[in-house]
């Protein structure tokens, strides 16, 4: 019983080191991304996510099948006013998450193609400089909802 018990800590151990070791080799780990629904007929929508890269990479481009092109933009509040600027590329350090999010860096897709339902689910492909292409899909929530 006791070296039955012993067996499964062991085993138990060895996943829990596997799955850790998987994370940290993992070069670049996007979460969290999302995009609110669109009104009817709306052109433009904005996109947001978490990126974190294991080694410095930067962000240089995305693009998605729903949109004829995706901008990076950063938010600013000026004089009261929200203004957004492009951001050309996304500096990406070793570790440290770049948090695109309301208020701040986003993905603006242009030209939208489609409507954005609540519940959908499309893909985004992003363009790293060191770690190549990855694809996510980003999930569309009703506005207000996070
Ligand atoms: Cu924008």
């Amino acid at each position: 019983m006791i070296e039955l018990r012993r067996k499964l800590i062991v085993t138990l151990f060895a996943l829990v080191a596997t799955a850790c070791g998987q994370t940290v080799r993992e070069p670049i780990v996007v979460s969290d991304a999302w995009s609110n629904a669109t009104p009817a007929g709306a052109t433009v929508a904005a996109a947001y996510m978490e990126i974190t890269a294991a080694e410095a990479d930067t962000l240089l481009s995305a693009t998605t099948t729903v949109a004829d092109h995706i901008e990076m933009h950063t938010s600013s509040e000026e004089n009261g006013m929200m203004r957004m600027r492009p951001l050309a590329t996304a500096p990406l350090e070793a570790g440290q998450p770049f948090k695109f999010a309301p208020g701040g860096a986003h993905f603006m897709l242009m030209g939208l193609r489609q409507p954005l339902p609540a519940g959908l689910r499309f893909p985004m492909v992003l363009q790293f400089e060191k770690a190549g292409t990855r694809t996510v899909q980003v999930l569309v929530v009703e506005p207000g909802t996070r």
